[in-house]
């Protein structure tokens, strides 16, 4: 089953509801690296933390770098890891310079979020 795009949900919502409750869906809260932050040493994953459970399976990640190209990520099952959190392998020795991660999950209400995460990986 196809899930609405976030924005076109977030529209529809905010139609029929006015501004969105706090609840509706699951954002993205934290990450490691952090957001337009720079990574401890060259980063072997990246760790997304949401403020609600997420259906990890059905995570799709692309690392795109500055010309563009596009390259899929899976994710890594961390034992013990809470349900509000994603990890994903990054390609190994990551080069230095700044790298974008294309995100996006199924949180538990069904609806998919999406998202970019940028980051630097220091010389
Ligand atoms: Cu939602």
């Amino acid at each position: 089953m196809r899930v609405p795009l976030p924005l076109a949900h977030l529209v529809a919502f905010t139609l029929a509801f006015g501004p969105a409750p706090a609840a509706a869906h699951a954002k993205l809260v934290d990450s490691e690296p952090p957001a337009e932050g720079v990574a401890k040493g060259v980063p072997e994953t990246v760790v997304l933390r949401f403020d609600g459970r997420v259906e990890r399976r059905y995570g799709r990640f692309d690392l795109v770098d500055a010309a563009g190209n596009r390259t899929p990520l899976s994710r890594v099952e961390r034992e013990g890891a809470p349900e509000t959190e994603v990890a994903v392998r990054l390609p190994r020795s990551l080069p230095p310079g700044s790298h974008r991660l294309e995100w996006s999950v199924v949180s538990r209400d069904g609806h998919r979020v999406e998202g970019v995460l940028a980051f630097t990986v220091p010389r």
